[in-house]
This record gives structure tokens, C-alpha cells and sequence, in this order.
């Protein structure tokens, strides 16, 4: 069995994804996500002039030496673009693969260790009283973990609380908008936010929080023990994952669960904070972490050590990934809870799933291989559109992480 083609559909069904899709000599083809919001052209060059010559010929079963091909064979390791596109053709190869053997993918992972996955939803208002609505609304759909992230008094722009908050986008066309930021302002009004939402829904519901790296260690410790008594599941990203000390300060002195990694590549970004046992979910998704192959190997790396997965799952990421996503987390023992939010209704026209949500849960049903197809004259009708995540800056105009 050789692989006799590849091609790249970049397509904007309301937001931009890439999808790479492999042709075999015996008729079956795989697909793969290759995603990177606001870098999506760029993963799709590397796809088209070097991998997709270099895969034609090899035998699409052979998914660890293709994936070593690509990572071990090249000088320039790791990095964003170039992990996204290993991921798709990864992602791809195992699509064929457990399609070939006429099994769902989990199958191919060590079946099933549950028959549905936790998942939560995203509540984003424009300041507490509207938060609390929409906490309330997705409770109402049935969702029991949901995020909770509010616009802050005195903040103009908070990250991820769009205007529009019908759809969950933060990118927005064109090249970068500037977003302000005041964590002082953030730090006094998180634990507040916390304390009415959990006065107001009680006990019961897991609540999560995405600090989108914009604390230093010792603020980032601050918040977290203020927040310790409204038991939060997990607070997400509370540094910047560059700094991996960093999250020492926090360990030591606070009780709140940590997730951390959805910009994270490789499992190399992990090693010191699985070691060390810093935080408690890594959040790295198969399109940006090297496809199955290599997450599979990091979440039983970190499986190991007792941390379990929370993986990125927004809007941003395809179905074809939700999809990949669902079968490792059904096989592995560590799951913990996914990301999840409905893609609009152009992404349905565009990508057919396969999974399904319910009562709070996501399941998957048994159609062989990842089970996503794509509509490529669907896919057509919504062309590329330039669209930037924002840039931040402290509200004195200092450039700032985000
Ligand atoms: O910023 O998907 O936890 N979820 C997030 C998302 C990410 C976007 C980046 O493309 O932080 O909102
Ligand atoms: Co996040």
C-alpha cells in the first residue's frame, strides 16, 4: 500500500482551517488538521512544497517511521508550524490506518476506557451579572464544567469576551488588533467573579478559569490561593509556559489545580513540569502536539506521574481534530475533561462529524477510522480569509504577553 497523493483545503467556513487530506493506491484516504490560528497559510505552504512530495511513495501504515521522517529527519525541530504540519499528515496516517483494519480509531489506542467523555463549556460575559447569566445558560444545556471568564471592570478589551458572544472567535480579520490590560484590576476582581458564581450555582458544577498567561509567578500564586476557596477544577495557563521554574512558586503554596500547554509542541515542553509534578492537566491538542503518535506518548508520559489531560479544544481547532481528539481520550487512563465548543453550523456543512453531546458528555460513534468526512465543494464555497489573534499591551502601551 503506497501513498499516491496529498492536497491541502484551506477553507473559512466563518473561521480558517486547514485540512490535509491522503490519497492511497487502493482507494482509501485520511484527514488531518493542520490548523494554526492566523499562521494557516504558512502550514499550508510547508505541507505543499516539502512534506506532501516527501510522502508520496511510503506506506501510509507506517506511522512511527513517518513520523520520525518528518520531526528526526529534519534539522529544524519542533516549532508551531512545523509540529501542526506533522500533526495533520500524523493525524492522517492513522485515519487510513484504522480505516484499512475497518475499526474506529480508539480501537488502535487500547479501545475503549470509557464510553463518554466529561467535557466543558466556555461562559464568557461582559462583566459579573452578565457572566452569571451565561454560566447559567450553559448549565441549562446540560454542561456540568464550564469556564468562566468575564470582562473586568475597568479593562476595555478582556481576551476570548467578544461583543458578538452568539460565537466564540478571538481572532479578527485582518492584521492584529491592540488589546488593553491591567492585571492589578484582573487580581482584585477574579476572586469576587468566583465567589458570587459559586454562591449562585452551588457546589455541584466543576468551574474553570483561563488566565491566558498574563501573571507573573508570584501574582499567579496570589490568585491561585484567593481562589482556593471556590474550588476551581482547574486554573489554566496561570504563567507563561516559557518560564517552567516559574510554576514552582505557585506549587508550593497553593492547592488550586494547574492546566498548562495548549501553545506547547513537543513533549520536551513538558519535561520539567511533569517531573516535578508542577501542575495537575496538560492541555496540548493532536493538531499541535504532533498528531496521535506523539500525544499518545506524552499523555502516558504524563499518565506516569498522575497528571492527567484537559486538551485544547476551542472553536479554532477543526472537527477533523475535536474528532482525533475524542478517540485518544476514550482509550486513555488518564483522561480528565476536553475543551469543548459547538463549531457554528457553516462548519457542519463543511466537515460531517461523527460525535454527538450529551448530558455533558461527548461520544463517538463507531464508524472506521477518525469517522470525519469533508465536503470539498462545500469547503470551496468559503474561501481564505485573513484573520490575526490580538496583540496585548499594559495600558501604558508596553508590549505584553497574552
Ligand atoms: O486562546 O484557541 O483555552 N482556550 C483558549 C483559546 C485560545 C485560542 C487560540 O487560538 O485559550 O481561546
Ligand atoms: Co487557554
Amino acid at each position: 500500500m503506497k501513498i499516491s497523493d496529498a492536497k491541502v483545503i484551506v477553507s473559512c467556513p466563518g473561521r480558517n482551517f486547514v485540512t490535509l487530506k491522503i490519497f492511497t493506491d487502493n482507494g482509501i484516504y485520511g484527514l488531518g488538521d493542520a490548523t494554526l490560528n492566523g499562521m494557516e497559510k504558512t502550514v499550508a505552504t510547508y505541507l505543499e512544497s516539502f512534506c506532501i512530495p516527501a510522502l508520496i511513495g511510503k506506506d501510509p501504515r507506517n506511522t512511527e517511521d513517518i513520523w520520525h521522517y518528518f520531526y528526526r529527519g529534519s534539522y529544524w525541530k519542533r516549532g508551531s508550524v512545523t509540529m501542526a504540519a506533522i500533526s495533520a499528515i500524523d493525524m492522517a496516517l492513522w485515519d487510513i490506518k484504522s480505516k484499512v483494519l475497518n475499526t474506529p480509531l480508539y480501537n488502535l489506542l487500547g479501545g475503549k476506557s470509557r464510553e463518554k467523555i466529561l467535557v466543558y463549556a466556555h461562559a464568557n460575559g461582559k462583566d459579573l451579572d452578565d457572566t452569571l447569566e451565561r454560566v447559567g445558560l450553559e448549565k441549562d444545556k446540560g454542561f456540568i464544567a464550564i469556564r468562566v471568564q468575564s470582562g473586568v471592570p475597568g479593562i476595555p478589551d478582556a481576551y476570548g469576551v467578544s461583543k458578538d458572544t452568539r460565537f466564540y472567535e478571538p481572532a479578527h480579520k485582518g492584521l492584529p488588533q491592540e488589546e488593553y490590560w491591567e492585571t492589578s484590576k484582573y487580581l482584585n476582581f477574579a476572586p469576587k467573579l468566583f465567589e458570587r458564581v459559586r454562591k449562585t450555582f452551588g457546589e455541584d458544577i466543576h468551574l474553570l478559569h483561563d488566565v491566558h498567561h498574563r501573571c507573573t509567578p508570584i501574582e499567579a500564586t496570589r490568585l491561585a490561593k484567593e481562589l482556593e476557596p471556590f474550588h476551581l477544577f482547574w486554573l489554566e495557563d496561570p504563567v507563561s509556559g516559557e518560564l517552567q521554574e516559574g510554576l514552582r512558586l505557585i506549587r508550593k503554596q497553593s492547592s488550586t489545580p494547574i492546566a498548562i500547554g495548549e501553545v506547547f509542541n513537543s513533549v520536551y515542553d513538558y519535561t520539567t513540569l511533569v517531573t516535578e509534578q508542577l501542575i495537575d492537566y496538560i492541555r496540548m491538542p493532536p493538531v499541535h502536539g504532533g498528531g496521535i503518535t506523539h500525544l499518545k506518548k506524552t499523555a502516558d508520559f504524563a499518565s506516569i506521574y498522575h497528571i492527567q489531560t484537559g486538551f485544547h479544544g476551542a472553536t479554532d481547532l477543526s472537527p477533523v481534530n475535536l474528532a482525533a481528539t475524542i478517540h485518544l481520550n476514550l482509550a486513555i487512563n488518564n483522561f480528565g475533561i476536553q475543551e469543548y465548543m459547538p463549531h457554528q453550523d457553516r462548519v457542519h456543512e463543511v466537515f460531517k462529524i461523527n460525535y454527538q453531546f450529551k448530558d455533558g458528555y461527548l461520544c463517538i460513534d463507531d464508524t472506521p477510522g477518525i469517522g470525519i468526512d469533508i465536503d470539498e465543494e462545500k469547503a470551496s464555497e468559503y474561501p481564505y480569509s485573513m484573520a490575526s489573534l490580538p496583540v496585548n499591551r499594559k495600558t501604558d502601551g508596553t508590549m505584553f504577553y497574552w
